[in-house]
Protein backbone atom coordinates (compact mmCIF):
# COMPACT_ATOMS: atom_id res chain seq x y z
CA UNK A 1 0.00 0.00 0.00
CA UNK A 2 1.14 3.69 -1.04
CA UNK A 3 2.06 6.01 1.87
CA UNK A 4 -0.06 9.09 2.69
CA UNK A 5 3.55 11.11 2.01
CA UNK A 6 3.88 9.02 -1.66
CA UNK A 7 0.14 10.10 -2.46
CA UNK A 8 1.11 13.84 -1.34
CA UNK A 9 3.84 13.64 -3.60
CA UNK A 10 2.28 12.33 -6.43
CA UNK A 11 -0.55 15.36 -6.03
CA UNK A 12 2.24 18.29 -6.07
CA UNK A 13 2.96 19.01 -9.51
CA UNK A 14 -0.89 19.06 -10.81
CA UNK A 15 -2.27 20.97 -7.33
CA UNK A 16 0.92 23.58 -7.33
CA UNK A 17 0.51 24.34 -11.32
CA UNK A 18 -3.64 24.56 -10.59
CA UNK A 19 -2.50 27.05 -7.49
CA UNK A 20 -0.29 29.15 -9.52
CA UNK A 21 -2.18 29.74 -12.77
CA UNK A 22 -5.08 30.62 -10.62
CA UNK A 23 -3.57 33.07 -8.68
CA UNK A 24 -1.53 34.59 -12.10
CA UNK A 25 -4.57 34.50 -14.15
CA UNK A 26 -6.96 36.27 -11.28
CA UNK A 27 -4.57 38.45 -9.15
CA UNK A 28 -6.31 41.51 -9.35
CA UNK A 29 -9.50 40.50 -9.25
CA UNK A 30 -11.42 41.84 -6.25
CA UNK A 31 -13.73 39.49 -4.68
CA UNK A 32 -15.00 41.30 -1.39
CA UNK A 33 -15.12 44.93 0.23
CA UNK A 34 -14.10 45.38 3.58
CA UNK A 35 -16.74 48.09 5.84
CA UNK A 36 -15.51 49.55 9.16
CA UNK A 37 -18.23 47.63 10.69
CA UNK A 38 -16.22 43.61 9.97
CA UNK A 39 -12.79 45.37 10.66
CA UNK A 40 -14.50 46.10 14.45
CA UNK A 41 -16.47 43.11 14.55
CA UNK A 42 -13.81 40.24 14.39
CA UNK A 43 -13.49 40.52 10.49
CA UNK A 44 -17.20 38.44 10.94
CA UNK A 45 -17.56 37.70 7.16
CA UNK A 46 -14.48 38.76 5.43
CA UNK A 47 -13.19 37.07 2.50
CA UNK A 48 -9.26 37.19 3.25
CA UNK A 49 -8.02 33.94 3.86
CA UNK A 50 -6.96 30.72 1.84
CA UNK A 51 -8.20 27.25 3.25
CA UNK A 52 -8.04 24.40 1.36
CA UNK A 53 -9.90 21.29 3.35
CA UNK A 54 -13.03 22.39 4.21
CA UNK A 55 -15.94 25.32 3.65
CA UNK A 56 -18.72 26.58 5.89
CA UNK A 57 -21.43 27.32 4.27
CA UNK A 58 -24.29 29.00 6.54
CA UNK A 59 -27.01 26.80 6.20
CA UNK A 60 -25.74 23.00 5.01
CA UNK A 61 -22.51 23.92 7.45
CA UNK A 62 -19.44 22.06 7.22
CA UNK A 63 -18.30 20.43 3.39
CA UNK A 64 -15.09 18.59 3.84
CA UNK A 65 -13.04 18.75 0.36
CA UNK A 66 -16.73 19.75 -0.85
CA UNK A 67 -18.34 16.36 1.04
CA UNK A 68 -21.24 17.71 3.10
CA UNK A 69 -20.63 15.67 6.11
CA UNK A 70 -23.34 12.83 5.84
CA UNK A 71 -21.26 12.40 1.99
CA UNK A 72 -18.61 11.63 4.50
CA UNK A 73 -19.91 9.32 6.63
CA UNK A 74 -21.09 7.32 3.49
CA UNK A 75 -18.10 7.29 1.47
CA UNK A 76 -14.97 7.20 4.05
CA UNK A 77 -14.19 4.26 5.47
CA UNK A 78 -14.38 2.79 8.94
CA UNK A 79 -14.63 0.09 11.09
CA UNK A 80 -18.13 -1.12 11.16
CA UNK A 81 -20.31 -2.34 8.49
CA UNK A 82 -18.21 -3.48 5.16
CA UNK A 83 -15.69 -0.92 5.62
CA UNK A 84 -17.92 2.07 5.33
CA UNK A 85 -20.20 3.13 8.14
CA UNK A 86 -22.13 6.25 9.36
CA UNK A 87 -18.60 6.23 12.06
CA UNK A 88 -15.63 6.56 9.90
CA UNK A 89 -12.01 6.81 11.30
CA UNK A 90 -10.36 9.99 11.94
CA UNK A 91 -7.68 8.34 9.95
CA UNK A 92 -9.64 8.31 6.99
CA UNK A 93 -10.05 12.00 7.17
CA UNK A 94 -6.82 12.58 7.80
CA UNK A 95 -6.03 11.18 4.67
CA UNK A 96 -9.07 12.36 2.48
CA UNK A 97 -7.64 16.34 4.37
CA UNK A 98 -3.76 15.86 4.04
CA UNK A 99 -4.64 14.27 -0.11
CA UNK A 100 -6.89 17.76 -0.47
CA UNK A 101 -9.92 14.81 -1.69
CA UNK A 102 -8.56 11.20 -2.09
CA UNK A 103 -10.79 9.12 -0.86
CA UNK A 104 -8.50 6.28 1.26
CA UNK A 105 -9.54 2.24 1.11
CA UNK A 106 -10.08 0.70 4.44
CA UNK A 107 -6.84 -0.90 4.17
CA UNK A 108 -4.78 2.92 3.46
CA UNK A 109 -6.64 4.19 6.52
CA UNK A 110 -5.49 1.00 9.05
CA UNK A 111 -2.22 1.53 7.52
CA UNK A 112 -2.60 4.91 8.54
CA UNK A 113 -3.56 4.13 11.87
CA UNK A 114 -0.30 1.64 12.14
CA UNK A 115 1.76 4.38 10.86
CA UNK A 116 0.53 6.97 13.54
CA UNK A 117 0.95 3.82 16.47
CA UNK A 118 4.45 3.03 15.23
CA UNK A 119 5.04 6.69 15.96
CA UNK A 120 4.62 6.56 19.16
CA UNK A 121 7.30 4.31 20.38
CA UNK A 122 5.63 1.29 21.99
CA UNK A 123 2.77 4.38 23.03
CA UNK A 124 5.44 6.28 25.62
CA UNK A 125 5.47 9.51 25.64
CA UNK A 126 9.14 10.84 25.48
CA UNK A 127 10.67 10.43 29.66
CA UNK A 128 11.28 13.66 30.19
CA UNK A 129 8.07 15.02 28.69
CA UNK A 130 6.62 12.14 31.07
CA UNK A 131 8.47 13.57 33.85
CA UNK A 132 7.71 17.11 33.60
CA UNK A 133 4.56 16.51 32.82
CA UNK A 134 3.97 14.33 36.01
CA UNK A 135 5.34 17.70 37.71
CA UNK A 136 2.63 19.95 37.12
CA UNK A 137 0.24 20.89 39.44
CA UNK A 138 -2.60 18.47 39.35
CA UNK A 139 -5.09 21.32 39.67
CA UNK A 140 -3.66 23.18 36.50
CA UNK A 141 -6.16 23.87 33.45
CA UNK A 142 -5.62 20.86 30.98
CA UNK A 143 -6.00 22.62 28.24
CA UNK A 144 -2.64 24.21 29.77
CA UNK A 145 -1.30 20.66 30.68
CA UNK A 146 -1.86 19.97 27.25
CA UNK A 147 -0.55 22.88 25.27
CA UNK A 148 3.14 22.44 27.86
CA UNK A 149 3.20 18.82 26.10
CA UNK A 150 3.41 19.93 23.24
CA UNK A 151 5.53 22.86 23.83
CA UNK A 152 7.68 19.65 25.04
CA UNK A 153 7.69 17.45 22.43
CA UNK A 154 8.59 20.37 20.31
CA UNK A 155 12.39 19.64 20.82
CA UNK A 156 11.39 16.50 18.66
CA UNK A 157 10.42 19.16 15.56
CA UNK A 158 12.19 17.57 12.49
CA UNK A 159 11.49 21.13 10.44
CA UNK A 160 13.25 22.76 13.32
CA UNK A 161 16.12 20.83 13.52
CA UNK A 162 16.47 20.72 9.62
CA UNK A 163 15.91 24.34 9.19
CA UNK A 164 18.26 25.40 11.93
CA UNK A 165 21.36 23.43 10.59
CA UNK A 166 20.16 24.26 6.92
CA UNK A 167 19.43 21.05 5.59
CA UNK A 168 15.76 21.98 4.48
CA UNK A 169 14.76 24.42 1.55
CA UNK A 170 11.48 25.71 0.46
CA UNK A 171 10.63 22.77 -1.98
CA UNK A 172 11.16 20.13 1.35
CA UNK A 173 9.68 22.57 3.58
CA UNK A 174 6.66 20.40 3.29
CA UNK A 175 7.85 17.24 4.65
CA UNK A 176 9.22 17.37 7.64
CA UNK A 177 6.44 19.50 8.08
CA UNK A 178 4.29 16.40 7.13
CA UNK A 179 6.81 13.90 9.65
CA UNK A 180 6.23 16.66 12.92
CA UNK A 181 2.09 16.40 12.02
CA UNK A 182 2.29 12.79 12.15
CA UNK A 183 4.60 12.21 15.00
CA UNK A 184 2.09 14.76 16.65
CA UNK A 185 -1.41 13.76 16.09
CA UNK A 186 0.62 10.11 16.55
CA UNK A 187 0.85 11.74 20.28
CA UNK A 188 -2.44 13.02 21.14
CA UNK A 189 -3.66 9.99 22.63
CA UNK A 190 -0.77 9.80 25.08
CA UNK A 191 -1.14 13.60 26.00
CA UNK A 192 -4.88 13.42 26.73
CA UNK A 193 -4.13 9.96 28.75
CA UNK A 194 -1.72 11.79 30.60
CA UNK A 195 -3.69 14.47 31.41
CA UNK A 196 -6.63 13.06 32.59
CA UNK A 197 -4.67 11.03 34.90
CA UNK A 198 -2.79 13.63 35.84
CA UNK A 199 -6.75 14.78 36.91
CA UNK A 200 -7.80 11.49 38.22
CA UNK A 201 -5.39 9.43 39.07
CA UNK A 202 -2.30 10.99 40.87
CA UNK A 203 -0.04 11.27 36.98
CA UNK A 204 -1.00 7.12 37.10
CA UNK A 205 -1.25 5.23 34.06
CA UNK A 206 -5.37 4.76 33.68
CA UNK A 207 -5.33 2.05 30.90
CA UNK A 208 -2.89 0.79 28.21
CA UNK A 209 -1.46 1.49 24.37
CA UNK A 210 -2.39 -0.86 22.14
CA UNK A 211 -0.44 -0.38 18.94
CA UNK A 212 -2.71 -3.11 17.04
CA UNK A 213 -5.63 -0.87 17.78
CA UNK A 214 -7.12 2.32 16.06
CA UNK A 215 -6.18 6.27 17.39
CA UNK A 216 -9.78 6.44 19.08
CA UNK A 217 -9.39 3.17 20.59
CA UNK A 218 -6.14 4.16 22.14
CA UNK A 219 -7.50 7.54 23.51
CA UNK A 220 -10.18 5.52 25.25
CA UNK A 221 -8.10 2.73 26.44
CA UNK A 222 -5.47 5.72 27.97
CA UNK A 223 -8.52 7.94 29.68
CA UNK A 224 -9.63 4.49 31.48
CA UNK A 225 -12.48 4.13 29.25
CA UNK A 226 -12.06 0.78 27.88
CA UNK A 227 -12.03 -2.75 28.11
CA UNK A 228 -8.20 -3.45 28.33
CA UNK A 229 -8.50 -0.10 31.06
CA UNK A 230 -6.34 -0.69 34.16
CA UNK A 231 -8.54 1.05 36.79
CA UNK A 232 -11.81 -0.12 37.55
CA UNK A 233 -13.10 3.01 39.57
CA UNK A 234 -13.89 5.00 36.45
CA UNK A 235 -16.18 3.04 34.83
CA UNK A 236 -18.90 0.36 35.52
CA UNK A 237 -19.43 -0.22 31.46
CA UNK A 238 -20.98 -3.15 30.14
CA UNK A 239 -18.79 -4.93 26.87
CA UNK A 240 -21.51 -3.27 24.67
CA UNK A 241 -21.50 0.31 26.36
CA UNK A 242 -17.53 0.21 25.97
CA UNK A 243 -17.73 -0.23 22.66
CA UNK A 244 -20.10 2.47 22.23
CA UNK A 245 -18.27 4.97 23.95
CA UNK A 246 -15.16 3.79 21.23
CA UNK A 247 -17.49 4.42 18.90
CA UNK A 248 -19.18 7.99 20.06
CA UNK A 249 -15.32 8.55 20.44
CA UNK A 250 -14.49 7.90 16.33
CA UNK A 251 -17.12 9.91 15.69
CA UNK A 252 -16.72 12.81 17.44
CA UNK A 253 -12.74 12.71 16.60
CA UNK A 254 -13.80 12.30 13.26
CA UNK A 255 -16.49 15.09 13.35
CA UNK A 256 -14.06 17.92 15.06
CA UNK A 257 -11.30 17.95 12.57
CA UNK A 258 -11.91 21.42 10.86
CA UNK A 259 -14.50 23.81 10.85
CA UNK A 260 -13.01 25.91 7.51
CA UNK A 261 -10.00 28.75 8.56
CA UNK A 262 -11.37 31.22 9.85
CA UNK A 263 -12.42 29.58 13.22
CA UNK A 264 -9.85 30.60 16.51
CA UNK A 265 -7.95 27.19 16.47
CA UNK A 266 -7.30 27.15 12.98
CA UNK A 267 -6.54 30.49 12.53
CA UNK A 268 -3.84 30.79 14.98
CA UNK A 269 -2.06 27.50 13.83
CA UNK A 270 -2.58 28.62 10.76
CA UNK A 271 -1.31 32.80 11.98
CA UNK A 272 1.95 30.99 13.59
CA UNK A 273 2.43 28.45 10.99
CA UNK A 274 2.79 31.11 8.54
CA UNK A 275 6.01 32.48 10.39
CA UNK A 276 7.51 29.06 9.21
CA UNK A 277 6.96 28.37 12.56
CA UNK A 278 7.23 24.54 13.16
CA UNK A 279 4.04 22.49 13.79
CA UNK A 280 4.37 21.29 17.57
CA UNK A 281 4.45 25.67 18.15
CA UNK A 282 2.38 26.30 15.69
CA UNK A 283 -0.50 24.04 17.13
CA UNK A 284 0.04 24.82 20.65
CA UNK A 285 -1.09 28.01 20.02
CA UNK A 286 -4.16 27.04 18.40
CA UNK A 287 -4.88 24.84 21.34
CA UNK A 288 -4.22 28.14 23.28
CA UNK A 289 -7.10 29.10 21.19
CA UNK A 290 -9.29 26.46 21.51
CA UNK A 291 -9.18 26.83 25.31
CA UNK A 292 -11.69 29.87 24.67
CA UNK A 293 -15.28 29.57 26.20
CA UNK A 294 -16.85 30.52 23.56
CA UNK A 295 -14.65 28.44 21.52
CA UNK A 296 -13.67 24.97 22.20
CA UNK A 297 -14.29 25.23 26.12
CA UNK A 298 -18.30 25.60 25.33
CA UNK A 299 -18.81 21.88 25.70
CA UNK A 300 -17.65 22.15 28.52
CA UNK A 301 -19.91 24.92 29.70
CA UNK A 302 -22.43 22.83 28.12
CA UNK A 303 -22.15 19.97 30.78
CA UNK A 304 -22.35 22.25 33.20
CA UNK A 305 -25.54 24.33 32.18
CA UNK A 306 -27.51 21.47 31.35
CA UNK A 307 -26.44 19.76 34.85
CA UNK A 308 -27.51 22.99 37.03
CA UNK A 309 -30.32 23.49 35.04
CA UNK A 310 -31.82 19.73 35.53
CA UNK A 311 -30.99 20.29 39.26
CA UNK A 312 -33.40 23.52 38.95
CA UNK A 313 -36.28 22.28 36.83
CA UNK A 314 -39.01 19.65 37.67
CA UNK A 315 -38.30 17.73 35.25
CA UNK A 316 -36.51 17.63 31.69
CA UNK A 317 -39.68 17.27 29.83
CA UNK A 318 -41.08 20.58 31.22
CA UNK A 319 -40.37 22.67 28.50
CA UNK A 320 -42.41 25.59 30.00
CA UNK A 321 -39.95 25.72 32.84
CA UNK A 322 -37.08 25.51 30.47
CA UNK A 323 -38.25 28.44 28.57
CA UNK A 324 -38.36 30.60 31.91
CA UNK A 325 -34.88 29.21 32.74
CA UNK A 326 -33.33 30.33 29.76
CA UNK A 327 -35.27 33.43 30.12
CA UNK A 328 -33.39 34.14 33.13
CA UNK A 329 -30.29 33.13 32.12
CA UNK A 330 -30.36 35.42 29.43
CA UNK A 331 -31.93 38.20 31.47
CA UNK A 332 -28.45 37.93 33.49
CA UNK A 333 -27.03 38.51 30.17
CA UNK A 334 -25.49 35.32 30.22
CA UNK A 335 -25.41 33.21 26.76
CA UNK A 336 -27.02 29.78 26.41
CA UNK A 337 -24.00 27.72 26.19
CA UNK A 338 -24.35 25.39 22.71
CA UNK A 339 -26.64 27.70 20.70
CA UNK A 340 -25.29 30.42 18.09
CA UNK A 341 -22.51 30.77 15.90
CA UNK A 342 -20.19 33.00 14.05
CA UNK A 343 -20.93 31.72 10.60
CA UNK A 344 -23.44 28.64 10.78
CA UNK A 345 -27.46 29.98 9.90
CA UNK A 346 -29.19 26.52 10.88
CA UNK A 347 -28.72 23.70 12.99
CA UNK A 348 -24.89 22.41 12.87
CA UNK A 349 -25.00 18.92 11.11
CA UNK A 350 -22.13 17.40 13.56
CA UNK A 351 -24.73 18.50 16.07
CA UNK A 352 -27.87 16.32 13.85
CA UNK A 353 -24.97 13.40 13.70
CA UNK A 354 -24.63 12.70 16.90
CA UNK A 355 -28.20 13.37 17.92
CA UNK A 356 -28.23 10.21 15.02
CA UNK A 357 -26.13 8.49 17.85
CA UNK A 358 -28.39 8.62 20.50
CA UNK A 359 -31.33 7.77 18.46
CA UNK A 360 -29.86 4.54 17.56
CA UNK A 361 -29.30 3.78 20.78
CA UNK A 362 -32.62 5.36 22.39
CA UNK A 363 -32.74 2.63 24.93
CA UNK A 364 -29.27 3.58 26.33
CA UNK A 365 -30.35 6.86 26.85
CA UNK A 366 -33.97 7.09 27.48
CA UNK A 367 -33.19 7.70 31.60
CA UNK A 368 -30.52 9.32 31.06
CA UNK A 369 -32.15 13.06 32.36
CA UNK A 370 -29.23 15.60 31.08
CA UNK A 371 -29.45 13.69 27.43
CA UNK A 372 -33.25 14.02 27.37
CA UNK A 373 -33.19 17.89 28.45
CA UNK A 374 -30.67 18.73 25.83
CA UNK A 375 -32.94 17.25 23.12
CA UNK A 376 -35.88 18.88 24.48
CA UNK A 377 -33.67 22.25 24.71
CA UNK A 378 -33.77 22.15 20.95
CA UNK A 379 -37.58 22.51 21.20
CA UNK A 380 -37.18 25.70 23.60
CA UNK A 381 -34.28 27.55 23.06
CA UNK A 382 -34.05 28.26 19.07
CA UNK A 383 -37.98 30.10 20.21
CA UNK A 384 -36.19 31.80 22.62
CA UNK A 385 -33.27 33.06 21.42
CA UNK A 386 -35.49 34.00 18.27
CA UNK A 387 -37.47 36.35 20.72
CA UNK A 388 -34.67 37.70 22.34
CA UNK A 389 -33.64 38.74 18.98
CA UNK A 390 -30.16 39.24 19.30
CA UNK A 391 -28.29 36.29 18.19
CA UNK A 392 -28.11 35.65 14.33
CA UNK A 393 -28.47 32.01 15.12
CA UNK A 394 -30.39 30.58 17.03
CA UNK A 395 -29.98 26.66 16.52
CA UNK A 396 -27.84 24.18 18.18
CA UNK A 397 -23.82 24.02 16.82
CA UNK A 398 -22.49 20.81 17.49
CA UNK A 399 -21.24 21.37 21.57
CA UNK A 400 -24.62 21.34 22.34
CA UNK A 401 -24.19 17.35 22.73
CA UNK A 402 -21.19 16.03 22.49
CA UNK A 403 -19.99 16.92 26.28
CA UNK A 404 -22.80 15.79 27.94
CA UNK A 405 -22.91 12.43 25.64
CA UNK A 406 -19.09 11.49 26.89
CA UNK A 407 -20.72 12.61 30.45
CA UNK A 408 -22.98 9.89 30.16
CA UNK A 409 -20.51 7.14 29.62
CA UNK A 410 -18.27 8.19 32.81
CA UNK A 411 -15.99 10.70 31.66
CA UNK A 412 -17.11 13.21 34.48
CA UNK A 413 -14.17 15.88 34.11
CA UNK A 414 -15.82 18.59 31.98
CA UNK A 415 -12.66 20.58 31.87
CA UNK A 416 -10.77 17.67 30.29
CA UNK A 417 -13.44 17.55 27.09
CA UNK A 418 -11.97 20.44 25.14
CA UNK A 419 -8.35 18.10 25.74
CA UNK A 420 -10.52 15.48 23.09
CA UNK A 421 -11.35 18.18 20.91
CA UNK A 422 -8.10 19.32 20.90
CA UNK A 423 -6.85 15.95 19.93
CA UNK A 424 -9.79 16.09 16.99
CA UNK A 425 -8.52 19.90 15.33
CA UNK A 426 -4.83 19.12 14.89
CA UNK A 427 -5.96 17.11 11.92
CA UNK A 428 -7.78 20.04 9.78
CA UNK A 429 -5.11 22.82 10.81
CA UNK A 430 -1.86 20.74 10.05
CA UNK A 431 -3.30 19.23 7.11
CA UNK A 432 -3.53 22.91 6.13
CA UNK A 433 -0.25 23.77 7.04
CA UNK A 434 1.44 21.02 5.16
CA UNK A 435 -0.27 22.70 1.95
CA UNK A 436 0.83 26.01 3.17
CA UNK A 437 4.33 24.69 3.06
CA UNK A 438 3.71 23.13 -0.52
CA UNK A 439 2.14 26.16 -1.80
CA UNK A 440 4.82 28.06 -0.62
CA UNK A 441 2.23 30.49 1.29
CA UNK A 442 3.92 33.48 2.91
CA UNK A 443 3.49 35.14 6.00
CA UNK A 444 0.70 36.89 7.19
CA UNK A 445 0.75 40.56 7.56
CA UNK A 446 -2.90 42.21 7.58
CA UNK A 447 -2.57 45.68 7.87
CA UNK A 448 -3.89 47.18 11.24
CA UNK A 449 -5.67 50.94 11.59
CA UNK A 450 -6.12 52.95 14.64
CA UNK A 451 -8.81 55.30 14.90
CA UNK A 452 -7.08 58.25 13.68
CA UNK A 453 -6.43 56.38 10.31
CA UNK A 454 -9.94 54.67 10.33
CA UNK A 455 -11.77 58.00 10.16
CA UNK A 456 -9.21 59.97 7.44
CA UNK A 457 -10.27 56.19 6.32
CA UNK A 458 -13.86 57.22 6.20
CA UNK A 459 -14.02 60.92 5.43
CA UNK A 460 -11.55 61.24 2.79
CA UNK A 461 -13.83 60.95 -0.88
N1 LIG B 1 -27.07 32.97 23.87
C1 LIG B 1 -27.29 34.27 24.15
N2 LIG B 1 -26.86 35.28 23.39
C2 LIG B 1 -26.23 34.95 22.26
C3 LIG B 1 -26.00 33.63 21.88
C4 LIG B 1 -26.44 32.60 22.74
N3 LIG B 1 -26.22 31.32 22.48
N4 LIG B 1 -25.35 33.61 20.71
C5 LIG B 1 -25.16 34.90 20.37
N5 LIG B 1 -25.69 35.70 21.31
C6 LIG B 1 -25.62 37.16 21.38
C7 LIG B 1 -24.17 37.56 21.32
O1 LIG B 1 -23.55 37.48 22.61
C8 LIG B 1 -24.25 38.97 20.79
O2 LIG B 1 -24.64 39.81 21.86
P1 LIG B 1 -23.98 41.30 22.00
O3 LIG B 1 -24.46 42.02 20.79
O4 LIG B 1 -24.54 41.77 23.29
O5 LIG B 1 -22.50 41.10 22.02
C9 LIG B 1 -25.43 38.88 19.83
O6 LIG B 1 -26.19 37.72 20.22
C10 LIG B 1 -25.02 38.71 18.39
O7 LIG B 1 -24.14 37.62 18.29
P2 LIG B 1 -24.00 36.76 16.94
O8 LIG B 1 -23.55 37.68 15.86
O9 LIG B 1 -25.24 35.97 16.70
O10 LIG B 1 -22.89 35.72 17.30
P3 LIG B 1 -21.31 35.90 17.26
O11 LIG B 1 -20.85 35.57 15.89
O12 LIG B 1 -20.88 37.20 17.84
O13 LIG B 1 -20.84 34.78 18.27
C11 LIG B 1 -20.86 32.64 19.29
C12 LIG B 1 -20.93 33.42 17.96
C13 LIG B 1 -20.73 31.15 18.97
C14 LIG B 1 -19.61 33.06 20.05
C15 LIG B 1 -22.15 32.92 20.09
O14 LIG B 1 -23.27 32.47 19.38
C16 LIG B 1 -22.12 32.31 21.48
O15 LIG B 1 -21.59 32.92 22.41
N6 LIG B 1 -22.70 31.07 21.65
C17 LIG B 1 -22.63 30.38 22.90
C18 LIG B 1 -21.28 29.72 23.08
C19 LIG B 1 -21.08 28.57 22.12
O16 LIG B 1 -21.94 27.72 21.96
N7 LIG B 1 -19.90 28.52 21.47
C20 LIG B 1 -19.53 27.42 20.55
C21 LIG B 1 -19.39 27.89 19.13
C22 LIG B 1 -18.81 26.90 18.14
F1 LIG B 1 -19.40 25.74 18.06
C23 LIG B 1 -17.30 26.88 18.17
O17 LIG B 1 -16.71 27.76 17.51
O18 LIG B 1 -16.68 26.04 18.83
Amino acid sequence: VRSLKDEIKELIPQKTQQFNLFRKKFKDVKIDTITVNSILSGMRGNKSMFWQGTTLDPIEGIRFNNFTLSQCQTSLPGLNQNNHSNIFLPESMLWFLMTGGKIPTLQQSLQLSNDLSERTKNGNLPPNVNNILSQLPKKMHPMTQLSIGLLLLQENSFFQKNYENGTLNKDTYWEDTLEDSLNLIAMMPLLAGKIYSNMINEGKPLGQFNPSKDWSYNICSLIGINKNSDSSNISNLSNRQLEDFVNLMRLYLGIHVDHEGGNVSAHSTHLVGSALTDPYLSYSSGINGLAGPLHGLAAQEVVRFLIEMNSNISSPKNLLEIENYLWNLLSCKRVIPGYGHAVLRNTDPRFTSLLNFVHERSQEFANDSHVQLMQNLTKVAPKVLTEHGKCQNPYPNVDSASGILFYHYGLKQTLFMTVIFACSRAIGPLSQLVWDRIYGLPIERPKSLDLNSLKKLVTSP
